[in-house]
């Protein structure tokens, strides 16, 4: 269920994998019983913060336990959130086909339906599940856990975490990862930080992508950095275009700085 936008209700999800060692199709499973029956006769506003409070504190202990395995396995993970479109897809192609040969990296990635961005991403070296969400429009922790336990995580040093595309929802669930990082692409628009706070105030890198089209487009790159630094100025920034190339080895850099110990 989303806590920020009341879409959805009990959720059902599938976990494809996409990967050389083990190839094939993973059953969907149903999602663990819902704990968010509540009994107290109080008013809707009471009944709400309750169950935010409930599943927020469920999706922490998922959370906590992705951090740990994460860690067990010394990989960097990265939660990539955006609106649809924005280029997360096509962003970690390229990164699996340059960064990806000298890192081993692993992908899982969320969409309502299809599995068209795992196919997109995946290579004989480069594994990858897909969790189709069905009706939930972020994923949580225990999503990504299905997704994670799926791959074979030997020798991987950076996992990649595909969000749904949403600028909202995916804001409020913490999935265990070490860095978030929010995508906004010139075709969006330069106010989009300033209408969506709270995404780009939880993110430790933005990355401004498409400025290959920032001309054509009249985008003015100078207006959606000052809005990204008033909004985000925690935030690291790096400007690239995954079609172009530019700015991308800022961003390998990037991944190569934050790498833990082998
Ligand atoms: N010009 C240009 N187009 C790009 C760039 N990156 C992605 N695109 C295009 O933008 C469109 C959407 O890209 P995707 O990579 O699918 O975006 P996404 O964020 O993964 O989309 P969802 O998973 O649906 O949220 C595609 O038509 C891409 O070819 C870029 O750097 N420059
Ligand atoms: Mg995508």
């Amino acid at each position: 269920m989303c806590l920020e936008c009341g879409c959805g209700k009990s959720v059902l999800f599938g976990v494809r994998v996409l990967s050389v060692i083990a190839p094939g199709l993973l059953r969907p499973r149903p999602a663990a019983p819902s704990e968010v029956t509540v009994v107290t006769p109080e008013p809707p506003a009471r009944r709400t913060i309750e169950v935010h409070t409930s599943l927020l504190a469920k999706n922490d202990d998922a959370a906590a336990r992705n951090r740990a395995l994460f860690a067990r396995h010394r990989l960097l993970s990265l939660n990539l959130v955006s609106s649809p479109g924005a280029g997360k897809t096509t962003l970690l192609s390229r990164t699996v086909d340059e960064f990806g040969l000298t890192h081993k990296c692993a992908v899982v990635v969320g969409d309502l339906e299809t599995d068209n961005d795992a196919r997109r991403i995946h290579r004989p070296h480069v594994p990858v599940a897909q969790i189709t969400t069905g009706t939930a429009c972020h994923l949580d922790a225990e999503m990504v856990a299905r997704g994670a336990a799926s791959l074979d995580l030997t020798d991987v040093r950076v996992l990649f975490i595909e969000n749904v595309g949403n600028l909202v929802c995916p804001a409020a669930f913490d999935l265990g990862e070490t860095v978030r990082v929010v995508l906004l692409s010139a075709t969006e628009g330069e106010d989009k930080p300033l209408k969506y706070p709270p995404i780009f105030k939880s993110a430790h890198l933005v990355l401004l992508t498409k400025i290959d089209v920032a001309g054509v487009l009249d985008f003015n790159l100078a207006t959606a950095v000052e809005n990204i630094r008033r909004v985000a100025p925690q935030a690291r920034l790096i400007q690239l275009s995954a079609r172009s190339g530019a700015g991308m080895e800022e961003w390998y850099q990037f991944l190569r700085d934050r790498l833990p110990p082998a």
